[in-house]
């Protein structure tokens, strides 16, 4: 068993909806044990940004799978949930990506892990800090980073915002079953 973290995002429809649907399919996965659900925060479109704002949110837990196994579950969730690769860097339904799987450095073409970018990204740190705040991050061969220690250079998080607090029986259901 290998711990790993997700980041999710929605910014089209009932986003609420679309990211509780995501938790619901994680937590049902059968090689997927899901540990922890940061709160949701409304965050400004980075890259793109004409499109509506997002609600992002991170979750852990502990998983089987491989990180290819791990990939294709999340991406049969997007798919489930209605998500359509048309404009790149826009609006979707529901986006989750791997962030980290264990210490494992994974660099195919369609995974790479750590998330190239989460270093940069208050909209996956600051969740991700929340649930996991001492998580070590690969950030080069042998050093490791913490979400914490990632932020403190992160200049502008002005565009996150807590929009919903974790939901304690949420989370109590979680971890309970
Ligand atoms: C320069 C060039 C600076 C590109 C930033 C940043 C590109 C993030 C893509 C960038 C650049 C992304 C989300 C989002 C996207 C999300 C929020 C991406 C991929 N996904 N903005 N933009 N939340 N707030 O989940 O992350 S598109
Ligand atoms: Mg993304
Ligand atoms: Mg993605």
């Amino acid at each position: 068993m290998v711990d790993f973290y997700v980041s999710l995002g929605s910014n089209m429809g009932d986003r609420l909806d679309y990211l509780s649907r995501a938790i619901k399919a994680l937590r049902h996965h059968s090689g997927i044990q899901l540990e922890a659900v940061s709160s949701i925060y409304e965050t400004d479109p980075v890259g793109f940004t004409d499109q509506p704002a997002f609600l992002n949110m991170a979750a852990g837990g502990k998983t089987d799978l491989s990180p290819d196994q791990l990939l294709e579950a999340v991406m049969e969730i997007e798919k489930g949930l209605g998500r359509k690769r048309e404009i790149h860097w826009g609006p979707r339904t529901i986006d989750i990506d791997i962030l980290t799987y264990g210490r494992v450095t994974v660099e195919e073409e369609k995974l790479q892990v750590p998330h190239p970018r989460m270093a940069e990204r208050a909209f996956v740190l600051i969740p991700l800090a929340e649930i996991a705040s001492v998580l070590p991050i690969s950030v080069a061969p042998n050093e490791y980073k913490t979400p914490t220690q990632l932020l403190e250079k992160v200049k502008d998080k002005s565009g996150v915002r807590l929009w919903k607090s974790i939901d304690w029986e949420i989370e109590f259901a979680l971890t309970e079953s």
